[in-house]
């Protein structure tokens, strides 16, 4: 119905004392026999619940004096088998997946659920309490640059391997439905993992670089060990693109240069800034081809893709030099590292000069793991929360029978479900385009949603745990219930991978270069999918609202074909959130539309459609995107600091 001709794209660790962990108060319920409730529980469960309030009003009605020495003063929330609690995840699966597919794949699902709860999430608890250390020199003086990771974390790596977490994506057994059983697996493991989903994020990526490549003979075993699911074998990658002088700009802020060797290998020397899960047996890295008078090419186009070892076959270091470990937020699991690379020995994997283009393969398969985390960290969060307010009594009643607090809940959950759409629609294209059987359409769809999704889901969930640990009172702000962990894990979502306006950048990049196609792709499946739902009462006016979006979004799009670059720019953060809740809104009346959908899948595409849909539209009326309103911000921003006067 709508067609796109509009011009306007073309413009174009140390160990902290407190950290040291082993003798912080471990309370959390990873630290204590994992509970078995939630392991092959479906019925009773209302029954179950029934008790355990009751419990709790008891308890109450004790004496102070005998509560205060005889009962937990709080209970702790005790969340299952997270696969049986995720109602959303197995009505998707249940109305995707071929019979034959989903019988397997559930059963899978349950097995791995009940892992989780028993060993993965005891072990991923212990990677929080012993982080990476690093450790420069031996008792002898001999510089050994070696970091130390603890036991817990070395068994991830081995069950990432035996669970198949990238293995399954390659395989194919399930054809186009095997990265939707690898993601889902993996968005089960994210909240667990100990930070280990970041290097395993990395390693599918090294693995889909290898394989867009062809798997050439070099690679081949490189791309075996990245795809291994015997844990003796599997190799983890690394992703060195970040140094000094650039984090998003890559391309002016590499410095890195590759000198050729005469046996057509190349020397690198240069200093990366952050290296995540610098423990890692390879990576990939961009460096610049020196020629022969020892010049390089400045830009974009001077950048080549290379592939290294990081130690050799004794497990000496590849001529690198770790420098130390970062002191970051969160994360702190997971060793991330500056490195000196003085002359480690490499393979160059891209044409000379095609480095971004030939990272990007990377770029956009860490970019859907990011998703996958946000997601991830989102319904963990909820599933604590709406866990604890059947426990903790305020006001005379359980938080559960407050309405305003189970509408909190239900505002997170309804995000959480739209972004759960999302990442779902995304892994079942990217599916079909590596196994041949995408339409022209649905790569072009999948290159526009890869970055819109990674840069809204990251914002979501950085604003759903900060909601949810507020829901538990004090509590949530407390280190040893592991709350903070989420939180601080989650916050990076929305850096790494690319910022939220870099995204946004690339939601246009992706637009320019198709010449708008994506967008022509994006309007008529949207409109597809409002479709199905339109004979569903109940679901009128969520359609009618996602369609007055589209119009917005497309007299938008008319308006600013006539404006300038600067305008363009400036909308580009609200166009992309405008594409974000337009396409998850159209996700969630799909899923409501169908035949067995639940009042609650109804609720959730309203309640996500009576939001702003298309805040760009609102934005462009306000005229937020005018070269002077720039000029504003600036002063704004600069109003009393020395750089104010010069500024405008
Ligand atoms: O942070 C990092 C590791 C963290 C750990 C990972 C864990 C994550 C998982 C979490 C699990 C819970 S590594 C660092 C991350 N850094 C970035 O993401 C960089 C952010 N900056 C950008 O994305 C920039 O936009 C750049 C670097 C891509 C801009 O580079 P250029 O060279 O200035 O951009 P160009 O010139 O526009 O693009 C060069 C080529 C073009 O192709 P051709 O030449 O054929 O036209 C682009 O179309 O690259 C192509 N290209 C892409 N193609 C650029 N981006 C893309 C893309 N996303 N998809 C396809």
């Amino acid at each position: 119905m709508f067609t796109c001709r509009l011009p306007w794209w073309r413009s174009s660790a140390t160990c902290k004392p407190w950290q040291s962990g082993h003798v912080l108060p471990c309370l959390w319920e990873t630290c204590q026999p994992p509970s078995r409730k939630g392991i092959h529980m479906t019925a009773g469960q209302g029954q179950q619940v029934g008790m355990q309030e009751k419990q709790v009003l008891e308890d109450l009605e004790m004496p102070l004096a005998r509560r205060g020495a005889e009962t937990l003063f709080q209970e702790q929330p005790q969340t299952g088998n997270q696969y049986l609690e995720d109602a959303l995840l197995r009505s998707y699966l249940k109305t995707h997946l071929p019979p034959k597919v989903l019988e397997e794949v559930n059963q899978d699902l349950e097995r791995f659920g009940n892992l989780l709860l028993t060993k993965i999430k005891p072990l991923g608890w212990e990677c929080e309490l012993n982080p990476p250390v690093f450790r420069q020199y031996d008792a002898w003086g001999q510089r050994v640059d070696h970091i130390v990771t603890c036991s817990a974390w070395r068994r991830m790596k081995e069950i990432a391997a035996e669970e198949g977490l990238i293995a399954e994506a390659y395989e194919r057994k399930y054809s186009s439905w095997s990265r939707l059983h690898q993601a889902v697996k993996l968005y089960l493991f994210s909240s667990s993992s100990g930070g280990f989903n970041c290097p395993l994020a990395m390693t599918d990526g090294a693995a889909k670089v290898i394989e867009s490549l062809g798997i050439p003979g070099s690679l081949k075993n490189a791309f075996d060990h990245l795809t291994s699911r015997d844990p003796k074998k599997f190799w983890t990658s690394g992703q060195w693109m970040t140094e000094r002088r650039g984090g998003s700009d890559v391309a002016n802020g590499t410095e890195t240069v590759a000198r050729k060797q005469p046996d057509g290998t190349y020397r690198l020397y240069g200093f990366k800034w952050f290296t995540s899960a610098a423990d890692s047996d390879v990576t990939l890295t961009l460096a610049r081809v020196a020629d022969a008078e020892g010049q390089v090419k400045q830009g974009s186009s001077g950048l080549s893709l290379f592939f290294l070892k990081v130690r050799d076959e004794e497990g000496k270091l590849n001529s690198i030099q770790v420098q130390r470990l970062k002191d970051k937020l969160g994360t702190r699991q997971m060793a991330t590292a500056e490195l000196w690379l003085n002359g480690a020995k490499a393979e160059l994997i891209s044409a000379e000069g095609r480095g971004v283009a030939s990272i990007s393969n990377m770029l956009n398969i860490t970019r859907i793991h990011n998703v996958i985390g946000a997601v991830a960290s989102m319904r963990r969060m909820i599933s604590l929360s709406r866990e604890y307010a059947r426990r903790r009594v305020a006001f005379g009643k359980l938080l559960k029978d407050h309405p305003l607090h189970m509408q909190t809940i239900a505002r997170m959950e309804v995000q959480t479900r739209g972004a759960f759409l999302l990442l779902m629609e995304i892994v079942r294209l990217l599916g079909l385009v590596e196994t041949n059987m995408a339409s022209e359409q649905d790569q072009l769809l999948l290159r526009l949603l890869v970055p819109v999704a990674k840069l809204y889901t990251g914002k979501q969930a950085s604003a759903v745990v900060v909601e949810a640990m507020e829901s538990f009172g004090g509590q949530g702000y407390m280190e040893d219930t592991g709350l903070p962990v989420i939180v601080r894990d989650t916050l990076v979502l929305s850096i790494w991978e690319g910022t939220t306006n870099i995204l946004s950048l690339d939601v246009l990049r992706s637009l320019t270069k198709s010449q708008g196609q994506v967008m022509a792709v994006f309007f008529s499946t949207v409109q597809k999918k409002l479709e199905l739902a339109s004979s569903t009462a109940k679901l009128e006016r969520a359609v009618k609202q996602t369609r007055d979006a589209i119009s917005s979004l497309v007299q938008f799009m008319q308006a600013a074909g006539s404006k300038g670059a600067v305008t363009v720019e400036l909308a580009a953060r609200d166009f992309s959130y405008a594409l974000a809740r337009i396409y998850a809104g159209a996700l969630l009346v799909e899923h409501a539309a169908r035949p067995d959908a639940s009042s609650t899948d109804i609720a959730a595409a309203r309640r996500w459609c009576n939001q702003e849909l298309c805040p760009v539209a609102a934005e462009l009326e306000n005229s937020s995107y005018e070269a002077e309103e720039a000029l504003l911000d600036s002063a704004l921003v600069y109003e009393g600091s020395p750089a104010s006067s010069s500024r405008l």
